[in-house]
């Protein structure tokens, strides 16, 4: 499996490449054009500059997280053909310059959704929460103003500037749109361009919804095994992929990671490995990666990934704000160059136990 490290580009993030080349055992950089609006074709210049950029610091850029789908898309509108066809042409000029993955979601108006983005740890750093009482007590509005004034100053993926500007008018869209309908519409975005993908030798990889169910009335539907079954035969094609989250299907403890592991095998391009600590029912705050500080047993994920023999990109995934440093929510270095340390670890183990 190829380690890599996701960065928001030279003017977007606190680590620079320099530091993430000197992480053991990370060969690249998960990266995107942030600035592109949604829907609109990503300009080759502009894949080729950032390209550059990354390789010049002797990383890769192989895996984008993510392009995103513009709500047209997931609503079902008639302007979808025309978005799709920008998303063909981006999935095109990418793979010219050599993107093997492009992680993507299907969530309805918010991407990933915490209810505090520096939950106080007892150890004195903080993390991303989710504390299902308060997100229902709390109008999405609201919540996603605090979000935006709580993120240390940095943007964050999945809280783009349009999607708050439009917010209640994309909530009042969904209103008539049911989890089928949503399927419907996801379906119909795969059928247009899992060919391309194939012409192309590009993989796509859904994230899952995060957390795993739905939140204001909208609609979730890559949540659980069952749903993430049908969403993988409705093209039944290895460019239809996934990416694998541990944090985001853990917080459904219906969810077994390894035995998902293990079902989609071949299927999972990406693999997103962090923990949660659960203290309610759907309740939790990320942790450090480590099994014992979280409720997910990481070794026992990394075994799965060994077992099925694994040799997509992984990354790990958000971490605590450690030690002082001022960096965008999840997305600092120290902690996550601290849970590569330990996934190098039980690989290392893994590995060797298994020869
Ligand atoms: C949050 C991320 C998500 C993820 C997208 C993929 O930190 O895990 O924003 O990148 O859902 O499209």
């Amino acid at each position: 499996m190829k380690m890599t490290f996701r960065w928001y580009g030279e003017n977007n993030d606190s680590v620079s490449l320099s530091q993430i080349r000197q992480i053991p055992n990370v060969t690249g950089v998960v990266g995107a054009l942030f600035d592109v609006p949604v829907g609109e074709a990503w300009e080759e210049n502009d894949i080729i500059n950032l390209k550059n950029t990354v390789n010049n610091a002797g990383l890769e850029l192989e895996v984008i997280e993510s392009v995103n789908v513009h709500e047209d898309i997931k609503l079902g509108l008639p302007s979808r053909d025309k978005y799709i066809e920008n998303y063909k042409t981006t999935i095109r000029r990418l793979s010219k310059h050599g993107i093997k993955v492009i992680c993507y979601n299907f969530m309805p108006v918010f991407d990933w959704l915490r209810t505090d983005l520096a939950y106080p740890l007892k150890d004195g750093s903080n993390a991303l929460c989710y504390i299902d009482s308060v997100a229902k007590s709390v109008d999405p509005v609201d919540l996603v103003k605090n979000i935006d004034d709580t993120s240390n100053g940095f943007s964050l993926p999945g809280w783009e500037p349009y999607r708050l500007a439009e917010l209640e008018k994309l909530m009042a869209a969904y209103r008539s749109i049911t989890e089928e309908n949503l399927f419907e519409n996801l379906e119909y975005f795969l059928k247009k361009i899992i060919p391309t993908c194939e012409e192309c030798d590009v993989k796509m990889a859904i994230h899952p919804d995060d957390p795993p169910w739905s939140i204001y009335g909208l609609p979730r539907i890559v949540t659980c095994r069952k749903n993430i079954e049908r969403m993988l035969s409705s093209v039944d094609s290895v460019y239809n992929g996934l990416t694998l989250c541990s944090g985001s299907l853990g917080a459904n403890r219906e969810n077994n990671i390894p035995e998902l592991i293990r079902a989609f095998s071949e299927r999972i391009h990406f693999a997103h490995v962090r923990n949660i600590k659960f203290f309610g029912d759907k309740d939790f705050h990320e942790s450090s990666h480590l099994s014992k500080d979280g409720s997910l047993d990481l070794y026992e994920i990394m075994k799965a990934y060994c077992d099925i023999g694994f040799d997509g990109y992984i990354r790990p995934d958000h971490g605590r704000v450690i030690w002082g440093e001022k960096a965008r929510p999840g997305y600092g270095l120290y902690d996550r160059a601290l849970g590569i340390a330990y996934i190098n670890g039980l690989l290392e183990a893994i590995e060797k136990e298994n020869r």
